[in-house]
């Protein structure tokens, strides 16, 4: 196991045990809702926003029991985004992480509750008071992950994405589509983790925010790619959904080789915006070849 897998599975194994210590426990009333959520969250994900969390908090000197919180925060959300967006109303998938989705092992009602839940959960513990010394960098964080959640970032991204179904959308409009829906909650991720260390200025700050805006874009791009390329049973989800569906993805709009290069052209240009920084930004570096490079 090379040094950057043993910090990746290290780092997932304490994302899988704070998110299990934040949950509500089954045996609390009410246990349906408590259970789903359970489900939901623990025991499977690969938790790259949280890991992209982490490593931006290497990059600050952050301490990490403080990024942790931040990290859980985030793949709440995310979570709570994967619940909603399988039910059927939305993209009516019957399998995800492996196992059947929420609304399908519970039901729609509580795969709904279970979304509002974990989404007031993630606010919760970025509210703790105390979060970070700085009270004003915690307001910062609240404001990021809100408007990175909110109709100018994930759920506007979502509501574009069912609006476009069966749509040709020309390649500045899925870019559009790509940079709310994905690249919102991934960018939330590195701004969180960084603004638990030391400050940063505004010129180091605007770096970071190119390399996470390359990086929310190449995993959207390469998430094609495997919609398009790997099977249900790697990805643990659908595999072809993108296809069946006539979606416009990048896949459909470059073809595959195309789709490949921009995601290497993105990863050379995540590198370039850590140019400045030192060895504190290897994980990031390591993390966006990572995202170029997993099959699932
Ligand atoms: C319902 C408000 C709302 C938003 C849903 C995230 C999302 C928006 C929809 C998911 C559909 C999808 C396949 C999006 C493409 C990229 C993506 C978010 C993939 C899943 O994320 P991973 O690969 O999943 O990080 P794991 O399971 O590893 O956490």
């Amino acid at each position: 196991m090379s040094d950057f897998q043993a910090w990746m599975a290290g780092h997932q194994e304490r994302v899988e045990a704070a998110l299990s210590n934040a949950l509500p426990l089954t045996s609390h009333a009410p246990t349906r809702l408590h259970d789903a959520m359970r489900y939901a969250v623990l025991g499977g994900g690969k938790r790259v926003r949280p890991l992209l969390a982490f490593a931006a908090g290497e990059l600050t000197q952050a301490d990490p029991a403080r990024v942790e919180q931040a990290a859980i925060a985030v793949e709440l959300i995310h979570a709570y985004s994967l619940v909603h967006d399988d039910m059927p109303a939305m993209d009516n998938d019957v399998l995800r992480r492996g196992k059947p989705t929420v609304h399908v092992e519970f039901d729609e009602a509580t795969a709904l509750l279970v979304g509002d839940a974990l989404q007031s959960l993630a606010f919760e513990i970025l509210a703790q008071p105390g979060l970070v010394e700085n009270a004003a960098a915690q307001v910062r964080m609240l404001n990021s992950l809100a408007s990175a959640s909110g109709s100018h970032g994930m759920a506007g991204g979502q509501a574009i994405d069912l609006a476009s179904v069966g749509k040709p959308l020309e390649m500045p409009e899925l870019e559009f589509m790509h940079i709310l829906k994905t690249g919102a909650l991934i960018r939330a991720s590195v701004t969180l983790g960084a603004l638990c260390g030391k400050a940063l200025d505004a010129t180091a700050m605007g770096k970071l925010d190119h390399y996470s805006k390359c990086v929310g874009l190449a995993f959207q791009v390469v998430d094609d790619v495997l919609d398009a390329e790997a099977s249900t049973a790697t990805l643990g989800k659908t595999a072809g959904k993108d296809a069946a569906q006539n979606k416009p993805t990048y896949v459909s709009l470059l073809g595959l080789t195309r789709a490949k290069d921009l995601a290497e052209e993105l990863r050379t240009d995540a590198h370039d915006a850590l140019l400045g920084f030192g060895p504190e930004a290897e994980r990031l570096k390591q993390l966006a070849d990572y995202i170029i490079n997993r099959d699932f």
